[in-house]
This record gives structure tokens, sequence and C-alpha cells, in this order.
């Protein structure tokens, strides 16, 4: 029976060099097993003469219980190994200083669109807002944009299946200004408008502001007033604009401005014009009685000017690297 002795010892030895938890099962499997060496040694106990059985089975049991014993032991000790492997690799130095908390920062188009606000404030325009799903009457018809109008054609606007569409201008603001509060009003209109178009300077989502001002004897020469005081105020400089003739439905006369930049070249900022008198009647205000002026600009292309970016669509792509330098 000196075999038991000599198999134990070869186990515990086994057992004492196991690292892992599957190790020490495989060494459990191969003595204490269904068909592990010990295992197997007490199943052939019945062939021994019976004045032997009891001393050999005490043996072997003995045997089998201290194997498991130090079974037992080793899962301890790898268990505790590995606490202490994950504590020595997670080690956090507690007297390094705090990271502080991140601080976020306004977009760069709702910081332009505050200061374009805050501008047209102190001249007395107050801010109306409206729908950006709208219907064609809105955004076209009460405009003066007559059926056959190109602004209409599928690949400006986007229509829902509703039969009611994108806004692609926030004028239907200014009309449902007009229709509620009658002349005079003094307003601007900012938000968010839609047109089926992308490339490096169009996005199919852009911000908008228009203005507007309706009452007695308004005419264009208070209109340049307000655009130079405010993009003079804007770029904070004096500006040199050009107004070139333009054609918009909905005003009459229209012109398109440009201001001087610094190497010289004209870059159109904005659209304005004289409100047409078919738009006045579309809103029951008297155009004998009342004259009013409008204006649009994008305010991506202001806030284009204004931080020297020169591709449109890195406003709208949420890297990081770009918007945090707004702050
Ligand atoms: C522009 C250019 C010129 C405009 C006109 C109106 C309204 F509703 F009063 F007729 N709102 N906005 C207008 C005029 C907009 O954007 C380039």
């Amino acid at each position: 029976m000196s075999s038991v002795a000599e198999l134990l010892k070869q186990a515990q030895n086994e057992v004492a060099i196991t690292a892992d938890p599957h190790e020490l099962d495989d060494v459990r499997v191969k003595y204490l097993g269904k068909k592990g060496s010990i295992t197997s040694l007490l199943k052939s106990l019945g062939k021994l003469p019976a004045n032997k059985r009891a001393q050999a089975g005490k043996e072997i049991n003995t045997a089998k219980d201290s194997l498991i014993e130090s079974i037992q032991a080793q899962q301890l000790k790898i268990s505790a190994n590995e606490i202490a492997n994950k504590l020595a690799l997670n080690k956090i130095d507690i007297t390094l200083s705090g990271r502080g908390p991140d601080s976020g920062n306004l977009h760069p188009i709702t910081q332009t669109l505050r200061r374009i606000k805050k501008i047209f404030a102190l001249a007395n325009f107050e801010v109306r807002i409206g729908p950006e799903i709208e219907d064609d009457y809105h955004n076209f018809t009460a405009l003066n944009i007559p059926e056959d109008h190109p602004a209409r054609a599928m690949h400006d606007t986007f229509y829902l299946n509703s039969g009611s569409l994108l806004r692609t201008h926030t004028s239907p603001v200014q009309i449902r200004a007009m229709q509620k509060e009658g002349a005079p009003i003094r307003l601007i209109a900012p938000g968010r408008v839609y047109r089926c178009d992308s490339d490096l300077t169009h996005t199919p989502m852009f911000t908008q502001v228009e203005g507007l001002a309706v009452g007695d004897n308004v005419s264009f020469a208070n209109l340049k007033f307000i655009l130079y005081e405010f993009v003079s105020h804007f770029f904070e400089r004096e500006v040199e604009l050009r107004f070139r003739p333009a054609y918009f439905p909905f005003t009459e006369p229209s012109a398109e401005v440009d201001i001087r930049s610094d190497s010289g070249d004209w870059l159109e900022i904005l659209g304005c014009g004289m409100v047409h008198p078919n738009v006045l009647r579309n809103v029951g205000i008297d155009p004998e009685k009342y004259t009013g002026y409008a204006f649009g600009m994008g305010v991506d292309r202001l806030a284009m000017l204004r931080y020297g970016v020169d591709d449109l669509r890195i406003f709208f792509e949420n890297d990081l690297r770009f918007i945090e330098q707004f702050s």
C-alpha cells in the first residue's frame, strides 16, 4: 500500500504547480474523477482479500481526503493571486491631482445666431419663430411665388407624403406674423430651413435669419441704413457694401448685398428688397397705405466669414477637434 502514499504525493505536487482554476480542475479529474486513479483504487478494493480490505480502504480514503484538502487550499491560493494581480494592474495613484470637469461650449452657429439676434434687438426687432413643416400657401403662394416658379421644383423642396413640405426659407414666419398682427410690424425670424442641395457651400439644412419692417414711409434708404449698421456691428469694423440689383418674387425692387473682404474680393452675404405689394395684399395689409422692407441671410455663411472657415460641411460633422475651438 506504499503506492497510495506515492500516488498522493504525486497528485499533491501536480496540484501545487497549477496556476489557474482550469489546470487545477484537470488534476482533480485525473485523480478524483469517475475514472481517476484514486477513484479506481477505491473501486478495486473488492478484489483484495477480506482481511486486508478495511485497512486499505481507510488508507485510500485518508489519501482522498487529504488530496481534496490540498485542492481546496490551492483554489484559495489561485483566487488570492488573481485578486492580487488585478489590484496591481489597476493601481490608482490617489496622490495625483484630479482631472476636473470638461466644460462644453455653444456650437459656432448658435453663437453666431445669438450675436445676430443681439444686434437686431438693439434696433428694436422682435424675434418670431414658426413651424419647420409648412404648407405650400405660407412657403410659396403668399410670397408671390407663382405655380411654375423653379423654387417649387422637386429638386429644391423636400415634400412630405402628407403634401406638407419642409420650409425652404423662414419667410412663412413673416407671412403668419403679418396675417396675425398686421402693420406696423418689425421682426426677425431665425430658424432652420431645408433645401435638397448638398456640396462644399450648401447643406440640406441650414440656419437663416430673415427680417421684416412694415410701416408708414418705410423706404429702401431705411433698409440700407439697417443693413450697414448690422454688418458693421457683426464684423466689428467699418464695412463696404455693394448692392447689386437682383430678382426675388416677394420683393420689388430686390438686391443682393456683397461685403468687401480684406483681400478686396466681394462676397455675397444677404438678399433684400422692398416687400412686393402682392405679398402685402395677400396678408391683408393695404400696400397703398404701408410699405416694408425685408432681408434674408444665411447664418452658416456669416459664421464661415467671421471664423474663416472654408467648408460649410464641417459645421455639421460634430468633430470635437473643430467644435472645441469655439469656446
Ligand atoms: C430674402 C431676400 C429678400 C423676405 C421677404 C419676406 C416677406 F415675407 F416679407 F415677404 N420675408 N423675407 C426676403 C426678401 C428674404 O432672403 C434672401
